[in-house]
């Protein structure tokens, strides 16, 4: 029989309908992504949805997301929007099989959905955001009236095959149902359809190509200008690491760990790629005799100090990977405080809270005490050598030595504020976590892996431990429930850092329980007590089960 005059059966017209609708989202999609390379790639609809999703997931799904896709959360966010919209789309498209406008006003519901997210995330830059999600939903919903007015007309006179599905026979459609398309045995242009259809996924594939070599040379300027920076030397450097603070035992994070893998925790789903030469940073707020504004340049031309420093993601797990020790170029911010005039609570000044501000919109609280009480808190622009890399920050973030991430690194910062505690909550803070969080005395075992099945005999036991601020001086490991016995610290490098430790263990055949505490400079051993992240850090022990044999 011939293809293109076999009359459809019950299936065709939904199931054509669905491929309509999913045709008609991959245009939407398309079509705002190319709007949005050249607006602002952060107002596309999958980001802006997505942002908006982020900024409202309990922090509970935020931790179980970060734990259980790491680095890869946004991306499993993304094609987690995708999957939505693709089932949206098909049901769309199926609605538009019995009403042609009905299919065409969800799509543009959804482009109105997306225009709100975007216009309403804390970066947008104005009502032009709303310009991707409002373009893409015209062109899709455009498509879909026009895919679905090609399709057979529900309404068969007794034609083979036809009378088999009963919801043809209910379908109440009239917009197109007598709206026979010359050529056609049965009313029905089949090679039309395939025609139309396979244009419009072409047309949105190279509308969707061609938005990515838009995007992609986005940032061009953010690219050169990184590329451009040369660090002076420093006034006050890091010093060499000391003997002995890189211990080379087999399996243990290196003591610097490289900016490749580094970890990365923070809510943009793109990262902002900022132009240093165009960047500018404010300072203002409670205290501020003199307000500034100071230019990349202007920052480069201060005195730079170099401190190695670990930081630590207060999401982190017990024996979680979000920790990283890095060296550090940047400028002192107490330094650059003192000459806008600011001093720490203990000196009179009315501010408790500094508030950061980031191109993304973030804000991220320190205390004012910290961030002056003579710690090497500063305003990082190179890491490990190197101008930030854009994932960790450039041009500029902020570091405090002995704070969580949340309440102290503040990447892509643009903004300070001096006020207080009592008058505002910074982001996180909004969601349950605390004002305050100094980083809680942890330590952690890298080798052996959970589960290893080493041989019986000396086995390497060792890992890392942190207290930033406060300093490691003492790590235990204990096998099943016997004694602590001491581990061996490698030497420290300053407080700021973490210190490597090992322990020789004499294996014997089973599985056995390897557990580790660590006792900071405090004289505080590390709790037993099991506390989730939120609000303010986990505590407990880290504990690796093995098998030997
Ligand atoms: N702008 C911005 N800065 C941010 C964040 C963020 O989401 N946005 N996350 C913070 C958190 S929770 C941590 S732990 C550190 C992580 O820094 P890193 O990604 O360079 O390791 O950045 C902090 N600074
Ligand atoms: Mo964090």
């Amino acid at each position: 029989m011939d293809n293109a005059t076999r009359p459809p059966r019950g299936i065709t017209r939904p199931a054509l309908g669905a491929l309509s609708g999913l045709l008609a989202g991959y245009a939407a999609i398309a079509v705002a992504q190319l709007v949005s390379a050249a607006v602002r790639p952060e107002a596309g609809p999958v980001i802006a949805v997505g942002g908006a999703a982020i900024d409202r997931t309990p922090p509970g799904v935020k931790d179980w997301a970060i734990r259980e896709f790491g680095t890869n959360d946004k991306l499993v966010l993304r094609l987690g929007i995708l999957a939505v919209l693709s089932v949206l789309a098909l049901a769309l498209g199926v609605v538009a099989t019995h009403h042609r406008p009905a299919g065409s006003l969800g799509v543009l519901a959804f482009g109105v959905i997306g225009a709100v997210a975007a216009v309403g995330r804390p970066d947008s830059t104005g009502p032009l955001d709303a310009l991707p999600s409002v373009v893409g939903a015209v062109v899709g919903s455009g498509l879909l009236f026009w895919l679905v007015g090609r399709l057979p007309a529900p309404h068969r006179p007794a034609s083979r095959g036809a009378g088999q599905d009963p919801k043809a026979v209910d379908d109440r459609d009239t917009a197109d149902a007598h709206d026979p398309v010359a050529g056609s045995a049965e009313g029905w242009d089949r090679r039309g359809f395939i025609l139309a259809a396979t244009a419009a996924a072409a047309a949105s594939t190279g509308v969707g190509l061609a938005g990515r070599a838009l995007s992609g040379s986005q940032g061009k300027d953010a690219v050169a200008s990184r590329a451009g920076i040369a660090f002076p030397p420093v006034t006050s450097g890091a010093g060499s690491v000391p003997r002995g603070a890189a211990s080379r035992v087999a399996g243990v994070s290196p003591f610097m760990t490289s900016n490749d893998d580094f970890y990365r925790v923070d809510t943009a789903l793109v990262v902002p790629k900022v132009d240093a030469t165009s960047w500018k940073l404010r300072i203002r707020g409670k205290g501020v005799t003199c307000e500034r504004t100071l230019t990349f340049d202007e920052l480069l031309k201060m005195p730079l100090i170099e401190r190695r420093i670990t930081l630590t993601c207060v999401s982190n797990e017990v024996g979680g990977p979000y920790a990283g020790n890095a060296r550090w170029i940047g400028v002192r911010l107490a330094d650059l405080l003192e000459q806008c005039g600011v001093r720490p609570p203990s000196k009179g000044g009315p501010a408790d809270q500094l508030v950061a501000r980031s191109v993304d919109g973030m804000t991220i609280g320190s205390p004012v005490e910290d961030v002056m009480d003579g710690r090497d808190a500063m305003l990082a622009l190179g890491m490990n050598g190197e101008p930030l890399p854009f994932a960790h920050g450039f041009p500029v973030r902020m570091l405090v030595p002995g704070l969580y991430g949340y309440v102290s690194a503040c990447k892509w910062i643009k903004d300070i504020e001096l006020t207080t505690f009592d008058s505002y909550d910074t982001y996180w803070v909004k969601r349950d976590w605390a004002r305050r969080a100094p980083v809680k005395t942890q330590s952690r075992i890298d080798t052996p892996n959970p589960f290893a099945r080493p041989r019986a005999g000396t086995v390497m036991v060792a890992g890392v431990a942190w207290a930033q601020h406060r300093g490691i001086d003492k790590v235990e490991v204990r096998v099943d429930d016997g004694p602590w016995a001491g581990a061996r610290l490698a030497a420290e490098d300053t407080r700021d850092t973490w210190r490597q430790w090992s322990y020789a263990w004499q294996a014997t055949k089973g599985d056995h329980t390897l557990t580790v505490r660590a006792t900071d400079r405090t004289g505080e051993t590390q709790t037993a007590e099991r506390t989730r992240t939120v609000p303010d850090g986990a505590s407990g022990r880290h504990s690796v089960v093995v098998t030997v044999e």
